[in-house]
């Protein structure tokens, strides 16, 4: 019962802020607000958005600039619920820019969304996809980025990657499919990546823009974060990709999904927080707290939670509030990720409204069982927490039982 009382305040602590703001919470918005101006300012341009003039700008690539500016909201509604008009081959499809992004898009959401409702080990793997792509970039390389390069080179058997085979076949079927239609391997990857988050149950629906091109030469090593890492290590290794260390704390989140596999090889399968498969906001407190025993804190996320640099963010996200902020933050941060090392930001174009909508609730119907699971009390959802066929095949096996 205790255990359960414990789960429960994680998910008040996740509610959407009560409709009376008290003292303390006018006081954290003021703070963010004057933090947020600040942060603004220091915010740097990447790509062909450094140099080119304001008079140059495309539609797009005003919208991206105010983005990246920490001036635009990165998430959009814009949604086209009819069906393509045409088969992918049709000239009607090919006729249409995002038509192709159309098909692409049921297709993934098809393999990213669990029968649980919550999304699937691919979808997980596919937001961690486009992070490795997008993160083989500094200032000082001049090459790699979000440039196919993961897959389209032995990028991918780096022991970075470990984790990310099952995906990356799946990615690499879809390019073969999809490329004799336009389709970069670069872009097919960071569509995916934000397809993926949407389809989560929670997750922010971000702006999609297509056009990047492919890289068939290996991205520099070096560049991507370990777990061993220590908090100055990776606020140095992100600045040096234009992250900023609150842009940091907002995509490091994305672990608020995640189900470790390499960390602790002898624990495959288990969690970053009580809720793999959901983007919610509980991986923050927990990563501070002390979450069930099969709950695994990665060591880079627990020395983030700490630093002084980037504690303050990591407790902004943990509040009542933290959700919409967290979602807003991850999804400026992310569109930034995704365009490293993207030379023509100002030619991309735009098909967000191939997106499916997002989930703005979810009830978990297996959290019960889950929380048994997390508690350790039985091992057969280990890596399975996908599936809920498997789940519900657990409860009624035992409500027969007891019928019995
Ligand atoms: C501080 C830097 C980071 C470190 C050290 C780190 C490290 C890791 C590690 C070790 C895993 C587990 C891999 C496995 O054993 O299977 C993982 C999983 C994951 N990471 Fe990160 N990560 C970092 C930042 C990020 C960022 C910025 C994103 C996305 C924007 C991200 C997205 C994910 C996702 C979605 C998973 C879950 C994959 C799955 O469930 O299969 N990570 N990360
Ligand atoms: C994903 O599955 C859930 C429940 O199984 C459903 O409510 C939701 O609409 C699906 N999402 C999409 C984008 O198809
Ligand atoms: C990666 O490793 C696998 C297994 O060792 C191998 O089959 C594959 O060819 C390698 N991929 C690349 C692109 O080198
Ligand atoms: C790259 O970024 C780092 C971290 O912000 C900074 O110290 C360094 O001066 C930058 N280097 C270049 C070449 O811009
Ligand atoms: C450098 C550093 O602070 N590393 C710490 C990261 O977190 C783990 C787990 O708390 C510590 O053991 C490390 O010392």
């Amino acid at each position: 019962m205790k255990s359960l009382l414990f789960l429960a305040s994680y998910v008040l602590l996740a509610l959407p802020a009560a409709s009376h703001p008290g003292m303390g919470e006018m006081m954290g918005n003021l703070r963010r607000e004057s933090a947020k101006a600040k942060r603004a300012d220091a915010k740097q341009l990447i790509g062909d958005l450094k140099t080119l003039a304001d008079s140059k700008l495309t539609a797009i690539g005003k919208d991206i600039k105010a983005i990246l500016l920490d001036q635009k909201d990165a998430r959009s509604t814009t949604i086209d619920t009819s069906i393509p008009p045409g088969t992918v081959d049709s000239a009607a499809c090919k006729a249409d820019l995002c038509c192709v992004w159309k098909w692409i898009s049921y297709e993934m959401t098809a393999k990213f969304n669990g029968t649980s409702g919550r999304c699937t080990k691919l979808a997980r793997g596919a937001v961690r996809l486009g992070f490795h792509d997008a993160a083989v970039w500094s200032n000082s390389t001049t090459y790699g980025g979000a440039d196919g390069s993961i897959l389209l080179t032995d990028e991918i058997n780096r022991s970075d990657n470990n984790g990310l085979s099952a995906i990356a076949t799946e990615m690499k079927a879809w390019y073969t499919k999809y490329n004799k239609y336009g389709v970069s391997m670069a872009d097919l990857i960071q569509v995916g990546a934000n397809i993926a988050t949407v389809v989560c149950p929670l997750g922010p629906r971000i702006r999609t823009f297509v056009g990047r091109k492919d890289n068939a030469k290996a991205g520099p090593t070096g560049l991507l974060p370990a777990e061993t890492d220590s908090a100055d290590k990776l606020i140095k290794l992100f600045a040096a990709k234009t992250i900023d260390a609150h842009d940091l704390v907002a995509l490091v989140g994305a672990h608020t999904t995640s189900q470790q596999h390499f960390v602790n090889t002898a624990r495959d399968g288990d969690p970053q927080d009580t809720t793999p498969g959901v983007w919610d906001v509980a991986f923050y407190p927990q990563t501070t707290g002390s979450p069930p025993p099969r709950v695994i804190k990665f060591n880079s996320d627990i020395n983030l939670s700490k630093d002084s640099r980037t504690q303050p963010e990591w407790q902004e996200f943990t509040g009542t509030t933290g959700q919409d902020h967290w979602n807003e933050d991850y999804a400026k941060a992310y569109t930034r990720m995704s365009l490293l090392g993207v030379n023509n930001i100002n030619d991309l174009k735009e098909c967000t409204k191939v997106l499916p909508a997002a989930r703005t609730s979810f009830v978990n119907q297996d959290q019960v069982l889950l929380d048994m699971w997390l508690q350790g009390q039985f091992n057969q959802l280990n890596n399975m927490v996908d599936d809920a066929i498997m789940l519900t095949g657990v409860v009624s096996t035992k409500d027969k039982r007891e019928k019995e």
